[in-house]
């Protein structure tokens, strides 16, 4: 689909064009796509979201996108996957595609998002100004009730790109998605959180390295199946895994360690995207059709490793 060929993936898209796009794929595809709303941003944008059914009962996968702002190949990776999901004619994609319920939100930070595009290319966190500093904005991904602000995983600083807010949920952006995916939880299986850079699946725990989850080393053959998967393809794309503090650092009220402790749901990922440090967040568009395709092929790979489970 393109719009005034503004719209596809050789280039990164603005918020108006991912939400146009949108309303299209809504227009073509009626039956099985729903348009849903997380709620509003800070600064009054609506947080938009898809869901695509082929048919009832059908395990889900949530994925969040764009949490954090500067992570441009996160929304390209979702709204390409929601292409190949609703167009593709490969036997692959089709089961896929058809054997799961998909909630997506190509972008979550929308305010972020908007002012990384106008603004300032490298801005990590929400928009909203602080009671004590002039800093602005949170790191959402350390605002979840979860564990959150202990042990070190989130600075108490507003000024930190890791600043885990006044509160608790105290990001508007933040509030909405858990009240959304709190109200489907028992039909969401599995949730990814698209992130870049890296190349890693990070399984919980965030907030310590000491402990790990009872379904640890369920997670780690999963996360080995996606990694397995990309690495089938010519691209010579090599993927890490463990836990986010086990592999990364310790990071608390992170989506996905909120998804696995406070709402059941038990396998839950941060995908961080290509790719290693050379470009890092500026990643060239170039980039934009192997990264999905890797997270295609990786995801397929995870979630019929998740059947055996
Ligand atoms: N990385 C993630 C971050 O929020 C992460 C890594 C995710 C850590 C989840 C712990 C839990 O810092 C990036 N690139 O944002
Ligand atoms: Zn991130």
């Amino acid at each position: 689909a393109s719009r005034d060929g503004s719209f596809g993936w050789t280039k990164y898209n603005t918020l108006a064009e991912i939400y146009a796009w949108l309303d299209e794929i809504l227009a073509a595809y009626p039956v099985i796509t729903e348009s849903f709303v997380l709620g509003q941003s800070f600064e009054g944008r609506t947080i938009r979201g898809i869901k695509i059914s082929y048919k009832s009962n059908n395990p889900g996968v949530f994925i969040e996108s764009n949490i954090h702002a500067r992570e441009w190949i996160t929304s390209a990776t979702a709204t390409w996957l929601i292409n190949e999901f609703l167009t593709s004619t490969d036997e692959l994609v089709r089961n896929l595609a058809e054997s799961h319920d998909w909630y997506i939100v190509p972008v979550l930070n929308v305010d972020g998002f908007v002012y990384t595009h106008e603004k300032d290319r490298m801005w990590r966190k929400t928009r909203q100004p602080s009671d004590i500093s002039t800093c602005i904005g949170v790191d959402p991904n350390r605002n979840y009730d979860s564990h959150w602000m202990e042990n070190g995983g989130a600075s108490s600083n507003p000024c930190a790109e890791d600043y885990g807010g006044p509160n608790p949920f105290s990001e508007p952006e933040i509030q909405a998605m858990a009240d959304f995916v709190s109200g489907i939880k028992d039909k969401i299986n599995v949730l990814l959180a698209f992130h870049s850079y890296s190349q890693l699946l990070l399984s919980p725990y965030g907030h310590t390295s000491e402990e790990f989850p009872p379904n640890f080393d369920d997670l780690m053959d999963v996360a080995q199946a996606f990694g397995d998967a990309v690495e089938s393809l010519p691209y010579g794309t090599v993927y890490r895994y463990g836990s986010s503090a086990g592999i990364l650092y310790a990071a608390s009220g992170a989506t996905i360690d909120w998804a696995y402790n406070e709402q059941g749901v038990d396998i839950a990922y941060t995908i961080e995207f290509r790719d290693t440090g050379r470009y890092g967040f500026i990643l060239p568009p170039v980039h934009i059709l192997p990264n999905a395709e890797e997270a295609l092929i990786g995801i397929a790979a995870l979630l019929d490793k998740c059947e055996e489970l």
